[in-house]
Parts: structure tokens; C-alpha cells; sequence
């Protein structure tokens, strides 16, 4: 897939504000500072789009952006920063749920773990939201180029042995934001999720007589 045009559409805070159109979304999905801003960035090679910062908690909304004027990329709010008041975390909370349970036209989330740690507890309580939802997801393991190549390898594996519970993940995929590595692959997944929604939802919409 090859990324020609990204707009930033709006910032959802509340999510009688999601756009109303049927788009497929692309929802990328991580603890605070993991590096989701920084991944959208590097995918679209759009340096300044998502914003990032050394200070976590950054993206409080659901940023979206419109990718080649045919799906939507989803920056969500980080969990997990511990200096947040527990009223916004539990407010956070009903508002990611409510998403994941009602917006039937996500094809694909994509949950970003540090490379270095793998995924925490509070992403293993994500992941089990993705599946019961039946939202379908990848994972990957960002900040690559901050562990050795052999110890990368292994956290790969370790991490694949050990979701074999979750139903509706598909892959594990390495990335970096400063290298670009992992960034074909990520879109050629994000490509085949998309495809994927698109024919469903034609089969959906398919008048009774071709049917
Ligand atoms: N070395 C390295 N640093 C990264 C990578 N991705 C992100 N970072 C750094 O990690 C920090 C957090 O990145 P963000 O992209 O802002 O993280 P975020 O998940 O969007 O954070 P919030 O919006 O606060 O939830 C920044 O200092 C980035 O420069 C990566 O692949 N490699
Ligand atoms: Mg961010």
C-alpha cells in the first residue's frame, strides 16, 4: 500500500463526534509514550503529523486521519500514565469501550508494545478487550532499534508463544519509528485488513436479487 494523501480530520472527545461516513479504521492502541504518534508518523512519512513528546499523555483525544481519502488511521489517548486522575481514567476507560463495542467499521487495531518489555499487564487487559469485542489486532513491538537484533528475535517468540489465547490477533511485527524497519510490513498488514472489511461490507450491502 502506498500512503499519497493524510488529512487530519478531528479530534474525538466525545464519540457523538466519530465521523459518520462507513470508512474501514485502522486503530493504533498502546500505553502512554509507548510510541504510537511516532509510528503514525513514520508510516505516513509525515514527520509533524501526529504530535509527540517526551512528556507522556500527550494525545488525549481520538485523532482521526483520513488516508488516501478511502480509511481511517486512529491515534487513541495512551493508557496507563500514572499521573492522570483517576476521573479521567475511568472516563477514558467507558470511552474506549464504548468505541471498541459500537464501531462496527474497525478492520484492524494495532496494539504497540515497547520491544524492550513486551506487552505489560495493562496491555494483556487491552488485548482481552480487543478479543471480546472481536476487534481483529496485530502487535507490535516498537522501538526496535533500542534492543540487539538476537534479543529482538527472541522477544518475538516469546511473545508469539505466549498470546496464542487471544482469538482475533493475527501477527507480531517488529518496528522502529527512527529506522523505518517493520514499516512495509506493517502496511502490507494494514492493506489486507482493509481489503478484507471492504468485501465483507459489500457482501453486506448486496442487493437481494445478485445475491
Ligand atoms: N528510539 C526510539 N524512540 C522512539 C520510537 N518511537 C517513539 N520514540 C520516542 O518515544 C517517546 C514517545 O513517543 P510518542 O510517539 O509521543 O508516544 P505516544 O505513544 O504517542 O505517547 P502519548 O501520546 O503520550 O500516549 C518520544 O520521545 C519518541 O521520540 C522508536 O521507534 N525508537
Ligand atoms: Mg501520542
Amino acid at each position: 500500500m502506498k500512503i499519497v494523501t493524510v488529512d487530519f480530520v478531528v479530534g474525538v472527545a466525545n464519540l457523538k463526534q466519530l465521523p459518520k461516513d462507513n470508512l474501514p479504521e485502522i486503530v493504533f492502541i498502546g500505553r502512554s509514550n509507548v510510541g504510537k504518534s511516532s509510528l503514525l508518523n513514520k508510516l505516513c512519512n509525515r514527520k509533524g503529523l501526529a504530535r509527540i513528546s517526551s512528556t507522556p499523555g500527550k494525545t488525549r483525544e481520538l485523532n482521526y486521519y483520513l488516508v488516501n481519502k478511502e480509511m481511517y488511521f486512529i491515534d487513541l489517548p495512551g493508557y496507563g500514565y500514572a499521573k492522570v486522575a483517576e476521573q479521567v481514567k475511568a472516563g477514558w476507560t467507558s470511552l474506549i469501550e464504548t468505541f471498541f463495542h459500537d464501531r462496527k467499521q474497525i478492520a484492524l487495531g494495532v496494539q504497540i508494545v515497547d520491544a524492550r518489555l513486551g506487552p505489560t499487564e495493562l496491555d494483556t487487559t487491552m488485548m482481552g478487550w480487543l478479543d471480546f469485542y472481536k476487534v481483529p489486532f496485530m502487535l507490535v513491538l516498537t522501538k526496535a532499534d533500542k534492543i540487539p537484533f538476537n534479543k529482538l528475535q527472541l522477544q518475538i517468540k516469546g511473545v508469539q508463544e505466549s498470546l496464542g489465547k487471544y482469538k482475533y490477533l493475527s501477527a507480531v511485527l517488529p518496528f522502529s519509528a527512527v529506522t523505518g524497519d517493520g514499516r512495509f510490513d506493517l502496511l502490507k498488514t494494514v492493506e489486507s485488513f482493509v481489503n478484507r472489511k471492504e468485501i465483507s461490507s459489500s457482501k453486506h450491502y448486496m442487493p437481494s436479487a445478485v445475491a
